[in-house]
């Protein structure tokens, strides 16, 4: 008797807890100063992160809204899962995120949705999976970068040659949209017919893995011409990569890298050109913008406007997608005048 009594209580206990347990929404904010946001990176350890901090902290000073970060060791597509369910329960009023993964987070993101967390992916969009998000800040369009890679290299070895892309990971969001680009350029267009893609190769945004990828590339293509590392771990390993085995310049490397990074590959002749955009300003026009959907002051469609004290005004296109700059080349001319 005494047992099923106490079972009973002990069930009873469990059902109040469970229920009192069931998240509720989230307070709305009255002002800036009220909303909580975080972002998530796609991993800890990248400087190419530390930079879009630093936009969303200038964002947070002029503001006043709270801003924390968090990101999981290693950017494997379902990493950021826990990291998100951990907000949730925080209970933010906006999830920024740089995901590792198209699909991967699409329930996580809708429990904060039901939470009444606006959830913005910031860098990179989550393709074929919008629905899940309430926005996306991109660097750059990018409907140019892959294009605009192909064309750097091409400048670089006289459109002809073989070439290999250095990626992040295989599920990484942004790389892959960009070497959709550059394989719909080379089909499509006949200035770049000489120019033959050898290999994709993966090092995970680590740095070490990064290398070898990079150092097997050299080892196994003696008449290879170039590198495209569309991350800025990966450029970094392929210079390195290069300038070890002295290959440079047969051997061309570009791609997307951050100035303090590559400066010395480019005053030492390693690399002569390659490209990026401000990813300060990704981070400060996310603030900006998750204040404001916070807010419920900007809908979350295309034409919508929004203004920033640094950068004036940006207007959402289609999917409420902002375009956060322009894209930046760098060489020895100019390579002095950016510190990120
Ligand atoms: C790496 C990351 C990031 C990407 C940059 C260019 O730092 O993969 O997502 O946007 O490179």
């Amino acid at each position: 008797m005494l047992k099923r009594i106490t079972a009973s209580v002990i069930l009873i206990a469990t059902l109040l807890f469970a229920a009192c347990g069931e998240l509720g929404q989230v307070e709305p904010p009255e002002s800036a100063e009220d909303v909580r946001i975080v972002y998530i990176a796609k991993n800890v350890g990248n400087p190419y992160f530390d930079a879009i901090h630093a936009g969303f902290r200038q964002a947070s000073e002029e503001l006043g809204f709270e801003f924390t970060t968090t990101a999981p060791s290693t950017p494997d597509a379902t990493s950021q899962i826990p990291y998100v369910r951990e907000q949730i329960q925080r209970g933010v009023h906006v999830i920024t995120i740089s995901p590792n993964s198209t699909d991967a987070l699409n329930r996580v993101f809708r429990q904060a949705s039901d939470r009444g967390i606006k959830v913005l992916s910031v860098n990179s969009d989550i393709t074929g999976s919008e629905e899940y998000r309430d926005g996306a800040i991109l660097p750059m369009d990018f409907e140019l970068t892959g294009k605009s890679q192909i064309e750097l290299l091409g400048s670089l070895i006289d459109y002809e040659g073989k070439f290999a892309i250095l990626s992040a990971t295989t599920d990484a969001p942004d790389q892959n949209y960009w070497i959709e680009g550059m394989k719909k350029v080379l089909e499509e267009d006949p200035k770049y017919e000489n120019m033959e893609l050898v290999t994709i190769v993966y090092g995970d945004d680590e740095p070490e893995k990064s290398l070898r990828e990079a150092e097997a590339l050299l080892t196994r293509y003696g008449d290879l011409r170039g590198i495209i590392a569309p991350t800025t771990v990966g450029i970094d390993a392929a210079a390195r990569a290069v300038e070890n085995a002295g290959r440079a310049p047969e051997v061309q490397v570009t791609g997307l890298g951050l100035p303090n990074q590559m400066r010395r590959f480019v005053e030492n002749g390693t690399v002569e050109a390659f490209a990026l955009w401000s990813p300060y300003r990704v981070g400060y026009v996310s603030g900006y913008k998750g204040v404001q959907l916070a807010l419920g002051n900007l809908e979350a469609t295309e034409g919508s406007l929004f203004s920033t004290e640094e950068f004036g005004e940006f207007e959402m296109r289609g999917d409420a997608v902002t375009i956060a700059g322009p894209p930046l080349i760098f060489d020895k001319d100019n390579i002095d005048e950016f510190d990120f």
